[in-house]
């Protein structure tokens, strides 16, 4: 029988390429999907990636136990993907409380679901890099301590001591990823690599003219959404559930990495981003390099996307949304 996979967050962009990669694994994938009223949007990153058909959809909420507890008992999943959370740092100072019962409490609930409903499962949480915000390190790795900078960093950090406490209290087979940065042409348009190469094809098609931004002296270690679901599934693969920073190793400006968009077109950055204070964070995490030896060790997983090439999919991904489609705002 195939092995089966629940992923809460599965509309996300991690959801769908985790997705795709079970689904060529050979597994049978259930998605929690949350109730919107807008019908049917909720799937573009899967039907972009092709895979909409070959999913299954419930409907549920990571803020509603019961609903979790249901999905669990009914579909009784070998593996657990929870991927749910209000993953916006910048919206979190906005709704700091939306964001703990959900990024936070809401590890407690799908916890609580699988060790009531489905203990053997194993289970993933995607735990991030910016746990570690001002940790003093140069260098983030398993053994860095943490130092969160906003309420989405803060409720991370809760869900990811909840996984480990969780392990080690009920024996449950729980992995926590701390994942950096990873980026793809299915990003949400908020994040930055994507505002960016959105926002160059915009100009280059002469949709735009300028490109607002905040703080573009940020450093962040990125890599690509298709290697990092890799890393999620060779955790729970192990024998023995664990930890694992999961990194390229590179560390980047926000002001390269958009030059890089801007060169891809032959357009000069300097002609066309504007600073915008408004646009800077109370707290910002200055810089992050991860070092995923441990993950390249005992997972034998390595990144094989680099930073270029990444913006150079986004980008010609970008161009051609903006200009073939009439959907000119945005998705
Ligand atoms: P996205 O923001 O693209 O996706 C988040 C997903 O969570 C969406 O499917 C969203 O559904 C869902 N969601 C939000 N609230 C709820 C809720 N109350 N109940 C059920 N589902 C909900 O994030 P990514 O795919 O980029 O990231 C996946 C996970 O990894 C997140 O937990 C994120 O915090 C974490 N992470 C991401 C990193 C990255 O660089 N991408 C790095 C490190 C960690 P809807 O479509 O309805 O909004
Ligand atoms: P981050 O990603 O906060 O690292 O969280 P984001 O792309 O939003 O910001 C990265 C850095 O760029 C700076 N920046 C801007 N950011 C945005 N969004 N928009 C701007 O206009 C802008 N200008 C400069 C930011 O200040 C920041 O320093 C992402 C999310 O996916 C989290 O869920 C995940 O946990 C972490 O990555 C690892």
């Amino acid at each position: 029988m195939a092995n089966r996979a629940l992923i809460t967050g599965i509309s996300g962009q991690d959801g769908a390429y985790l997705s795709r990669f079970l689904l060529d694994k050979g597994y049978e994938v259930v998605g929690v999907v949350r109730r919107s009223s807008h019908a049917g949007t909720a799937e573009h990153r899967l039907r972009w990636l092709g895979v909409r058909d070959r999913v299954h959809i419930v409907d549920g909420d990571l803020t509603d136990l019961s609903s979790l507890l249901r999905i669990l008992a009914e579909f009784a999943p070998d593996e657990v993907y929870n991927l749910a959370a209000q993953s916006f740092v910048s919206t979190s100072w906005q709704q700091p409380i939306l964001t703990a019962n959900v990024t936070a409490v809401g590890v407690a609930n799908i916890l609580e679901a699988v060790r009531t409903a489905r203990p053997g499962a194993r289970f993933y949480q995607a735990s991030s890099s910016e746990m570690f915000g001002r940790s003093g390190e140069q260098v983030q790795s398993e053994l860095t301590p943490f130092h969160p900078r906003s309420p989405y960093a803060v409720a991370k950090l809760y869900g990811h001591w909840l996984t480990i406490n969780y392990r080690e209290s009920f024996g449950l087979h729980a992995c926590s990823g701390i994942l950096f940065n990873h980026e793809s042409p299915l990003r949400g348009l908020e994040f930055v690599t994507r505002k960016v190469t959105d926002g160059v094809a915009r100009i280059k098609l002469g949709l735009a003219k300028e490109l607002r931004l905040g703080n573009i002296n940020a450093k962040r270690d990125w890599g690509h959404a298709a290697d990092y679901v890799r890393a999620m599934w060779l955790m729970l693969q192990q024998d023995r559930a664990d930890d694992y920073v999961v990194a390229t190793g590179t560390t980047t400006s926000v002001r390269d990495m958009c030059r890089i968009a801007f060169d891809h077109v032959g357009l000069d950055m300097d002609e066309h981003v504007v600073i915008d204070p408004l646009l800077r964070r109370p707290a910002d995490v200055d810089a992050l390099c991860g070092d995923a030896g441990r993950a390249r060790e005992l997972l034998g997983w390595k990144p094989e996307i680099d930073l270029r090439s990444m913006i150079a999919e986004m980008v010609t991904a970008d161009l051609e949304r903006l200009g073939s489609s009439a959907d000119r705002r945005g998705g």
